[in-house]
């Protein structure tokens, strides 16, 4: 198919019209910090000179860490939706994953030290993020303030929305981040008779640093976690980005990727979220790594497709999950 220079057909929606041009409202849902410290906090300072930690043994912190680490690894060995990448794509499926399904066991793997992606800074590392209409509704379900300004919305620093959906999802009890570590392949399996070709079956592991350095040490050889729905927001630039939809086509179960196209925010964000879906069977890709499987444009720096695009990213794995726990159970 000849690369269009604009993203794949799709209906426009026309965004309500701003019914007024709303004052700079901040809706400040999550109310600030009460001032002044909590008193046993008080109490601390000015104090320091009968000051002291309670006693520890080094081995007592190691074996804190590691004993729930590894419960952690052996876990999430079996689980029921592994989501690759928390950039905001992949926060928000997970957000939206944890308040649907609180019983899922969903493994959310992160490449970087640091989950967030490009979420940390608006555009050009500058710190307000635009989210445009009806984004805004995701913020209010987080409880992340902003500032209304008719047809889009204003997050005064971005890490303010990042670090509020990351916390919502650490605090969830059915969501383990792993991160500083990447997915370096996926499980595969063949389809059902019938469907053809392969499905995916989890993902295959290893912590970031070592993947990177396959090429100046052999046999550093990965772990796994199967789970019969994988959600793939790896983005699209970084070291790993667009991993999944690159491994479709390495693994020739894609033909190529169309690329992504040039800016057109007024095309690319509806694009994103609509066309999230499950591109092979047990894969479903959202958020700017869709960009480079479909052709559709990039949105620059505004952010509300990623949101959205994670929203229906955990609609969609929903749907294959229960799906092939029908077909496991028939
Ligand atoms: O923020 P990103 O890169 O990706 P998205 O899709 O969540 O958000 C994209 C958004 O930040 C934009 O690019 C904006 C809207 N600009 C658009 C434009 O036109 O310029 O997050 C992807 C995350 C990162 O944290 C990576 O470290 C991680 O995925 N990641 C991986 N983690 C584990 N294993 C991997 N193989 C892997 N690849 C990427």
């Amino acid at each position: 198919m000849a690369p269009s220079a604009v993203s794949p057909a799709q209906q426009h929606v026309q965004l309500a019209v701003a019914a007024k041009k709303a004052q700079d409202v901040v809706d400040d849902t999550t109310a600030a910090p009460a001032p002044g410290l909590t008193k046993p906090l008080a109490d601390m300072m000015g104090n320091w000179d009968n000051f002291s930690f309670a006693p520890i043994r080094e081995s007592t912190v190691s074996r804190a860490m590691t004993s729930r680490y590894f419960t952690d690894l052996h876990t999430h060995a079996e689980s029921d939706i592994a989501i690759i990448g928390a950039g905001s794509c992949g926060l928000s499926a997970a957000y939206t994953l944890s308040k649907l399904r609180p019983d899922l066991r969903i493994a959310l793997i992160e490449a970087g030290v640091a989950p967030g992606g490009g979420a940390w800074l608006g555009g050009q590392l500058f710190s307000a993020m635009v989210l445009r209409k009806p984004a805004d509704v995701f913020l209010r379900d987080v409880g992340v303030p902003f500032e209304d300004e008719g047809d889009y919305v204003v997050v005064k620093h971005a890490a303010l929305f990042t670090s509020a959906v990351l916390e919502r999802v650490l605090r969830s009890g059915n969501v383990k981040m792993f991160n500083a570590t990447a997915v370096e392949d996926l499980i595969t399996r063949p389809c059902a008779d019938g469907e053809g070709g392969i499905r995916v079956a989890g993902v295959v592991t290893n912590w970031t640093l070592v993947a990177m350095h396959h090429g100046d040490q052999s046999c550093m050889d990965p772990n796994t976690i199967n789970a019969p729905v994988v959600i793939s927001t790896t983005g699209h630039d970084g070291p790993f980005g667009a991993f999944s939809v690159k491994r479709l086509v390495s693994m020739k179960r894609l033909e190529e990727l169309e690329g992504m196209r040039g800016l057109d925010m007024l095309r690319a964000e509806d694009a994103i979220v609509k066309n999230t879906r499950e591109v092979v069977p047990g894969l479903i890709v959202g958020g700017m790594e869709l960009a480079e499987i479909d052709g559709a444009n990039r949105m620059g720096p505004t952010f509300g497709a990623m949101l959205l695009s994670g929203v229906k990213a955990a609609e969609e794995a929903l749907r294959v999950f229960d799906l092939r726990k029908k077909q496991n159970e028939a």
